[in-house]
């Protein structure tokens, strides 16, 4: 089944935030950030912006009628900054005028002196100042203390990757408006209606049944909207409810770059012991995560670095230790992967140090160690495998062995042109993290025509997770999938629902969809048994008509939707599902919290030009567990477009703060992303049907974040590409590897062995 917005999309009939039409009397909103990263707020003018054409009102967090306090997880960041500033593009006053245009034009007229304090943009100099968001997390498994003399051979180093700009191609935004009694009803650009709905209702001081949230759709969100979406709504309703007039607030695109928070830079130092056979024996890692000025998920984030640490490698003696480290940048937030990628870039690190002090390829080690069924994760929890059928299948599949010799000769035939190769296994937990997180609802309704209608906690970003629930009501009721509407996803038919984030939406929400219509459908088979006496089990729901016993009766879904109706029989019911068997103990850092794992192989083939660093990306050819997908087509769309975001964070998205927090990289000129030319020439995927029962939504895997962090497999393969050209090329273990990078490293020099301890670091 096709994406079922994907008419509208391609008509550009689909409706976002931006295109509600607007109320009569609407405001519009803009914000004043701070130009200083750190610092002490002596004097804000905001007398000539007031005088400014247009102008309403500029709030400052003066006006905050509740908590000036829009924190998750740590209470620790205001809405509008008081007396200090913490980061350059904090929201100092907002300003509400007639037109976005009055409201840019006023912003500009804003004065404020700020008395500067040191900034600080490394997360090691953050850490060694004790500036930490959380305290310290350490997962453990076995004693590395005791492996490392039953270790051959042992290596160390620094692995580091940049942050990413999520670059939604919706911006940011909200559109608040007052309803009677103070109550209020809030559009948002919002991956959690939830929290949207809980941090407006805390800083205006109301309860949570005043205020609505509502969502159509994003355009794009890839966690950058599971948290940071709170503030603009707060903002729009707090002026909504002070002015008793609508306002929106839609971010232009560089006030988003520059206000937002991104995916987290990490420093991370490992250190990675084999035996003879290349047997990992025992993994160290520390990591340096930059937070930013508030916590806002680092803590979450940090979390799903220690559980993807050993991507999916068994190795029974390890150590990771992790920092969130607080910096005077935007606050780092959720982003497709959530921490995960940047785990697992460091163990993929400390494999290909080892591989090419070894001599080996790199492949060579993951294969050795890749998990199997019954293998410990360093958090507790036991591995139900599909690293190596993934990785069989790919190798064979795609015939790995013609494509090494094919890449050996292409590279001895030609000296200014270079190919590489590079192996990227995968592993993924499935859930959030916090196992309160866990739970779905959906609230489905049969109307006296046949027509469904299902609401559920879940919000439609172009993930195709509408399309899923649909296709459960259809499945469930046996009708076609027209006669299945998807609504928005409103506060006020769905209730304290979890962020659509973490792969999980369409688990958590399609399995309450699933109930929802279940028992529906257990009522009208009910109302047939008694009609016809016949057992309730003998009748089944399927091509729109009654089936008794698998044979189709000349009765239509319409007619027996009637029946109930007359019969007094309740068509509508809401589901709440909550996934079993997960858990997780914190203070032991053990547990079972995944409801299951996501496997795949990634073969990334590239090429460069060594006269001028740029490359391109030949072929990823992927064989990914999808379980049974419950739709192809869209599960390939995620496939393909995680691919392209991973190759984007791995080579040319170059996130550039400069030494007084200021985001330098802060507009599509300056900051690139992959367009069409850089997709891979060949995008190869295949479909690993898995053999093991799960805890999915029709036994269809989770595809949201997994195959973004195939996109790893890049940055090797460039490395390889690297090392064919120049074999003694000092090339530190950072990405993202750009064009500049690649270049520089063509022409390097080994470094002499006194140098190697600062290396990476530079
Ligand atoms: N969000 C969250 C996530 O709050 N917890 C998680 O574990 C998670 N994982 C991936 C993406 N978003
Ligand atoms: Mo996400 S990083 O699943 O919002």
């Amino acid at each position: 089944m096709k994406n079922i917005d994907s008419r509208t999309h391609t008509r550009g009939e689909s409706i976002y935030l931006d295109d509600i039409p607007l109320i009569q009397g609407t405001l519009f909103g803009a914000s004043f950030g701070s130009p200083v990263a750190n610092g002490v707020i002596k004097k804000l003018d905001l007398s000539e912006a007031e005088k400014a054409p247009g102008v309403v009102k500029i709030l400052t967090y003066k006006d905050i009628t509740g908590a000036n306090q829009i924190g998750g997880i740590v209470p620790d960041e205001p809405l509008l900054a008081d007396h200090h500033v913490d980061f350059c593009g904090m929201p100092i006053a907002f300003v509400v005028a007639e037109s976005t245009e009055a409201a840019h034009a006023a912003v500009k007229k804003i004065k404020v002196e700020i008395d500067p304090l040191p900034v600080i943009t490394d997360p090691r100099e953050a850490q060694a100042l004790g500036q930490l968001i959380v305290p310290p997390r350490t997962h453990r498994l076995g004693d590395t203390q005791s492996a490392w003399q039953h270790c051959q051979y042992i290596f160390d180093g620094v692995a580091e990757t940049n942050g990413q700009e999520h670059l939604y191609i919706e911006t940011q935004g909200a559109y608040a408006i007052p309803q009677e009694n103070n109550a209020l009803k809030i559009y948002s650009s919002t991956q959690s209606p939830r929290a949207t709905q809980q941090a407006s209702c805390k800083v205006l001081g109301l309860p949570m049944h005043q205020v609505e949230v509502d969502v159509i759709r994003l355009g794009g969100g890839f966690g950058g909207k599971e948290d940071q979406a709170n503030a603009w709504a707060a903002l729009c309703a707090l002026a909504a409810h002070l002015l008793k007039k609508p306002v929106k607030y839609a971010l232009d695109r560089m006030e988003d770059m520059a206000m937002t928070g991104k995916r987290h830079p990490y420093s991370s130092d490992f250190k990675i012991g084999l035996d003879k056979d290349f047997k990992i024996l025992a993994y160290e890692v520390t990591f340096y995560q930059n937070a930013g000025a508030a916590a806002d998920l680092s803590p979450a984030v940090l979390e799903r670095t220690l559980f993807h640490c050993t991507n999916t490698y068994f190795i029974p003696n390890v150590q990771a230790v992790a920092y969130s480290c607080k910096t005077n940048l935007p606050p780092n937030t959720a982003f497709r992967g959530f921490g995960g990628p940047q785990g697992m870039f460091v163990i993929e690190a400390a494999i290909v140090k080892a591989a090419e002090n070894l001599g080996v390829d790199a492949s060579v080690i993951q294969q050795i160690n890749l998990n199997k069924t019954g293998d410990e994760f360093p958090y507790g929890q036991l591995a139900v495998s599909e690293a190596r059928a993934c990785w069989d299948k790919a190798e064979s599949k795609f015939d790995i062995s013609r494509i090494k010799v094919e890449t050996e000769d292409f590279n001895k035939n030609n000296r200014l042109y270079k190919k590489g190769l590079a192996m990227m296994p995968i592993c993924f937990g499935i859930s959030f993290t916090n196992t309160m997180m866990n739970q779905g609802r959906a609230l489905v309704h049969v109307y006296t025509d046949g027509s469904v209608s299902v609401s559920t906690g879940a919000v439609e970003m172009g993930q195709g997770v509408n399309t899923k629930m649909l296709q459960v009501a259809a499945f469930v009721f046996g009708i076609d999938s027209d006669k299945v509407k998807l609504q928005s996803t409103s506060t006020s038919r769905v209730a304290n629902t979890s962020p659509s984030a973490a792969s999980a939406t369409a688990d958590l929400n399609g399995k309450a969809v699933f109930m929802a219509c279940s028992q529906i459908a257990d009522r009208l088979k009910q109302v047939i048994a008694e009609e016809m006496h016949v057992a309730a089990e003998s009748v089944t729901l399927k091509d729109n008509h009654v089936y008794i016993n698998n044979e189709k009766q000349d009765y239509t879904w319409e007619r027996l939707i009637m029946a109930a109706f007359f019969k007094r029989v309740s068509l509508s019911e809401h589901a709440h599902y909550a996934t079993p068997e997960i858990h997780y103990d914190k203070l032991k850092e053990k547990g079972h919290p995944f409801a299951y794992h996501v496997y795949g192989t990634a073969i990334t083939q590239v090429s460069i030009d060594c006269l001028r660093g740029t490359y391109e990306i030949d072929a990823v050819k992927v064989v990914h567990d999808f379980g049974v997908s419950m739709n192809p087509l869209i599960d390939r769309g995620q496939i393909e477009g995680g691919i392209v975001q991973g190759i984007g964070w791995m080579t040319m998205e170059e996130l550039i703060y400069d030494k007084n927090g200021k985001l330098k990289s802060n507009a599509l000129s300056t900051y690139k992303v992959p367009d069409i030319y850089s997709v891979p020439k060949v995008l190869d995927i295949d479909f690993l049907d898995s053999s093991y029962d799960n805890l999915a939504i029709f036994r269809s895997k989770a595809v949201g974040e997994p195959p973004l962090m195939y996109g790893i497999g890049a940055y090797f393969a460039l490395r390889n590409a690297i090392k064919a050209f120049n074999p003694s090329a000092h090339i530190p273990l950072s990405a993202p590897m750009t064009p500049e990078k690649t270049l520089m490293a063509l022409y390097s020099k080994p470094l002499k062995p006194d140098q190697e301890k600062n290396e990476e670091t530079t």
